[in-house]
């Protein structure tokens, strides 16, 4: 009889803890790209929107990627005139909202990267969170270059 409860409880703490990990597909990743670098570059930075679906509210509190063995989530902070980038411990995504990593704002910076980034190159990154589970999603190597036009604000 008490070995029958004692394997009850166990299987009972297993069922919360597949609950709980359930949880993690509450939370999507979209439009995620990386920058390439500009020649003798080894840092570029990554954006993505993240959203979150479930009714836990989910902090994102570390990034990872074959590409690079140190990560940061930085934000952009106007100072004194300058534009100055932030490094962020972590980024909470709260319950039925999105939270946007765009250039100029909130990003995920990506140092020491040895390999050359080629536009098109697809590669895969994680993210982990304090109570949400981890996220695997697919990131885009996109160039940032703007194409100028030729002749451009030049009419005769
Ligand atoms: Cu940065």
């Amino acid at each position: 009889m008490k070995k029958l409860l004692i394997f009850t409880l166990l299987f009972t703490a297993q069922a919360v803890t597949l609950a709980v990990a359930e949880q993690a597909a509450d939370l999507s990743v979209t439009n995620a790209y990386i920058r390439t670098m500009p020649p003798g570059q080894t840092k570029t930075a990554g954006f993505l929107s993240v959203t979150n679906n479930g009714a836990l509210s989910c902090q994102l509190t570390s990034a990872k990627s074959s590409l690079s063995s140190r990560i940061e989530f930085h934000e952009h902070q106007h100072s004194q005139g300058m534009m100055r980038m932030r490094p962020v411990a972590a980024v909470v995504v709260p319950p039925g909202e999105t939270v946007v990593f765009a250039p100029g704002a909130l990003h995920i910076m990506l140092f020491n990267i040895d390999a050359a980034l080629e536009a098109g190159d697809i590669t895969q990154m994680q993210l982990a969170t304090d109570q949400c589970g981890s996220i695997s999603f697919d990131a885009e190597v996109r160039s940032l270059v703007k194409k100028s036009k030729p002749m451009d604000g030049m009419h005769h």
